[in-house]
């Protein structure tokens, strides 16, 4: 057949494929390289005499060319069509700037709790935890509370109630009941007022020389102020060793603030009392909100009570009559402890002016601390 008809026919099979299927057989019916229509036609020029051959040879080769274009352009025009309709026909901006990827950070909180957890670690202080709902006996019996022990008042405390069930099921999961005196359904129990319950639990566990800082949540019952929550974070530190003596433990904690501040705060470093150590000391930082003065421009400042200064923490050397009480040589083995406000060192290092911005989960004001 004449070249220029085989390509008319093959122009129109093309246009009528409707998909690259049927325009890939079209091709091959006219363009394989074997059995293809106009291959052959090509191919059958060479018997030709020269005179017919360039002649006939130059509309065959227009022929074929047109071929080729109208299988090109039919084959990306199905392809454009398929495109569309995988996209569901919607119309995708791609100049567009991607959506921006929300990252995690951490709560200050945490970020102080690693703070303070690093830098006691290069003191020798190994992080532990220890439960957050706790026995009586802990929390402050073990601690030189006995019930009706006034410091009670000092730690106001959310109880348990169903005292025997909670025990059960400390048991059935393996937790430790403790080593007090009373069968489990009499024994009070509690949400841990502090962190010094962890003092006795890990002098029950380990021989001297100890160093741990226990950081966790603790819980009092109390109205809630600019220093003050209901729940927040505590950690607990505990040195025994021989020849330990209140200058460690003014020394460790001085190291601490300077670590943690740079020397950028004032401390306050006086006698307090706790029934669990003797002697007992406070330590305190100026307050960040009205450097130390009590007063701001709206008058007393709300951040420190109008007393100057943020208090951290209570400490001492821990009591011979509990030493004793977990076996320990007290003759041989002194120590010293202390407990922390995590919060209030937070409020230090972040410039926050109310304890309670910390757990009210406003993104806005978490993410521009
Ligand atoms: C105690 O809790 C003692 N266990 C500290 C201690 C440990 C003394 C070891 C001796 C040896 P206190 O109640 O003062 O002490 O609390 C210690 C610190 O916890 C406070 O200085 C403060 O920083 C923080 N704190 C106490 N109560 C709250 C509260 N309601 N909200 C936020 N932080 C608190």
């Amino acid at each position: 057949m004449d070249p220029n008809e085989l390509a008319d026919r093959a122009l129109d099979e093309i246009a009528a494929a409707a998909d690259e299927a049927t325009l890939e057989a079209v091709r091959a019916r006219y363009l394989g390289r074997k059995d293809g229509e106009l291959t052959r036609a090509l191919r059958g020029l060479k018997d030709l005499s020269p005179e017919r051959r360039a002649a006939e040879g130059a509309a065959a080769n227009e022929a074929k060319a047109r071929v080729d274009g109208a299988i090109s352009e039919r084959r990306a025009a199905l392809r454009a069509a398929s495109l569309e309709r995988d996209l569901g026909g919607s119309r995708e901006d791609l100049s567009l700037p991607p959506r921006t990827v929300r990252l995690g950070r951490l709560h200050p909180i945490s970020r102080t709790i690693r703070e303070i957890t690093g830098i006691f670690a290069t003191m020798g202080f190994e992080s532990v935890e220890g439960p957050e709902v706790e026995w009586d006996y802990y929390n402050f019996e073990a601690l030189n509370i006995p019930p009706d022990h006034p410091a009670r008042d000092k730690f106001s405390t959310l109880w348990i109630e169903n005292t025997a069930e909670v025990a059960l099921a400390r048991t059935a999961d393996g937790g430790s009941g403790g080593s007090a005196p009373a069968p489990a359904a009499s024994r009070p129990m509690l949400l841990r007022t502090h962190t010094s319950p962890m003092q006795i639990r890990v002098m029950e566990q380990r021989r001297p020389p100890v160093r741990v800082l226990v950081p966790g949540r603790c819980y009092r019952f109390e109205a809630t102020d600019a220093t003050h929550e209901t729940v927040f974070f505590q950690t607990e530190g505990l040195a025994i060793d021989e020849q330990l003596s209140m200058a460690d433990l003014k020394g460790v904690l001085y190291s601490a603030a300077r670590q943690l501040f740079g020397g950028a705060r004032k401390v306050r470093f006086r006698p307090d009392y706790f029934p669990f150590t003797e002697p007992s000391a406070e330590m305190a930082f100026d307050c960040i909100v009205c450097d130390g003065s009590g007063t701001t421009d709206e008058g007393n400042c709300r951040t420190c009570g109008a007393t100057g200064w943020i208090e951290w923490l209570g400490c001492g050397m821990v009591h011979p009559k509990a030493l004793e009480r977990v076996g320990y040589d007290s003759t041989r083995y002194q120590g010293f402890a202390f407990g922390g406000g995590v919060e209030r060192i937070a409020m230090l290092l972040t410039g926050t002016p109310d304890i309670r911005l910390f757990h009210e989960n406003d993104l806005r004001y978490l993410e521009s601390v």
